[in-house]
């Protein structure tokens, strides 16, 4: 039998921190609504039995919003704004705190009727999957509105649906008719349907990409589809700036990660300003701690452990480079990590400023048959080492 050509949906949920939270108050609905206080903005009970909400006006504070509800939105409000600057533009708004427990309740709520239809599932997240279609039955439209009737049932929720031939399109998709959404993309929609799009609709495609991007005078995806190979080599690097192209065209041939076993986990992080190797030390060395001890945390809640450390460096120039190494016993220490990470470090070059600095555990095995000392293979010292450079 042939392979059915591809057929994946992105799935994310609308205003979805926002949307839980109505579910509670429903009195709210229809107003404009911000998540992101604290304890101090929990609604009060009041003796005829209604509630007082906490109004985005009285706010004082350093915190962030962390969604809004579309209403809201309308008035300019977004994510990662700080609350008192949204409290400008929307100073009538609610004010809410988040609740996490509520937020994980819903999304396993969702996530389970999502598989009672499409089990080929990716998780990206608290609110946001990929599905892999292609196997199942019927066209893509009524499949998908199926999947959004089930999600609905499940949570008196709303969610927007992507279906295209890969994730990256899927992607774009997903967010084109939101909130409720459902949208059907071809291989043959990318010119009328994407090119038109800024290049930041693109995932992978952040602020700073594309502020470099609009230098060489390409604002649309379109644009970047038609640029010049060697010019976005030379200002992105080999890697990025042949995926730039590629992603442009709609072309993406990433599989779905369905897996429930991980075969390494990874943590980095992108600087909100590109810090420079020595001057910036000391931020680093906190950064390179930070991500070591939220790895250690992942393999030890998914109990396994990992026998290669490998660090990635994105500098200015988007020129990225990996060093890794492979320990002669597995590890899930943050300690162990952090010490092979400043070994791979070690190895780089580091004369620019750095843009993004990751770390990744792989060659992983479970917890309890990790224990177990390999002896060591021909050639595999204490430690064996491949260098990398894309
Ligand atoms: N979130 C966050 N901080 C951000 C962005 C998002 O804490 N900077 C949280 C709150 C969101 C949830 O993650 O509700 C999902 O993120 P989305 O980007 O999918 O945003 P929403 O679901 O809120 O809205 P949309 O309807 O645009 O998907
Ligand atoms: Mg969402």
């Amino acid at each position: 039998m042939s392979t059915p050509p591809r057929r994946i949906a992105h799935l994310d949920m609308d205003a979805f921190y926002a949307s839980v939270d109505l579910l509670r108050y429903p009195e709210l609905r229809g107003r404009p609504l911000v998540i992101g206080g604290s304890s101090a903005q929990q609604p009060v009970l009041l003796a005829d039995g209604r509630r007082r909400f906490a109004r985005l006006r009285d706010y004082v504070g350093r915190g962030v919003v962390t969604t809004a509800t579309y209403e809201a939105r309308a008035l300019g409000v977004s994510s990662a704004m700080g609350i008192m600057m949204a409290a400008r533009l929307a100073p009538e708004a609610i004010l809410l705190p988040v609740d996490f427990p509520a937020y994980r309740h819903y999304s396993r709520l969702f996530k389970t009727a999502v598989a009672g239809i499409a089990p080929d599932c990716e998780d990206r997240g608290i609110d946001e999957i990929y599905l892999d279609l292609s196997r199942l039955a019927g066209d893509s439209r009524p499949l998908a509105q199926r999947i959004k009737d089930a999600v609905r049932q499940a949570t008196g929720l709303s969610c927007s649906i992507g279906v295209a031939p890969n994730k990256l399109l899927a992607k774009i998709a997903s967010d084109l008719d939101k909130p409720d959404g459902l949208t059907i993309l071809g291989a043959d929609d990318v010119r009328q349907r994407i090119w038109p799009l800024p290049v930041r609709k693109i995932n992978g495609i952040g602020p700073k990409a594309s502020e470099r991007l609009a230098l060489l005078g390409i604002e649309r995806i379109g644009q970047l589809a038609e640029a010049d190979a060697g010019v976005l080599r030379q200002h992105f690097g080999r890697s990025y700036g042949a995926w730039l192209l590629a992603a442009a065209k709609g072309i993406d041939e990433r599989p779905l990660i369905t897996a429930a076993e991980p075969k390494s986990v990874s943590r980095e992080t992108t600087f909100e300003r590109d810090l420079h190797p020595r001057d910036d030390r000391e931020t680093l060395s906190a950064v390179l701690v930070g991500l070591c001890c939220k790895l250690a945390d992942d393999l030890q809640r998914k109990r396994c452990r990992g026998r290669t450390i490998g660090v990635k460096l994105r500098f200015a120039d988007f020129r990225v480079v990996t060093r890794d190494l492979t320990l002669a016993l597995a590890t899930d220490t943050a300690a162990e990590i952090l010490r092979a990470s400043r070994e791979c470090l070690r190895r780089v070059p580091l004369e620019q400023r750095l843009r993004l600095l990751g770390v990744r555990v792989s060659a992983l095995a479970a917890a309890a048959t990790a224990d177990t000392p390999r002896l060591p293979q021909q050639g595999e010292l204490e430690l064996r080492e491949r260098d990398r450079q894309r």
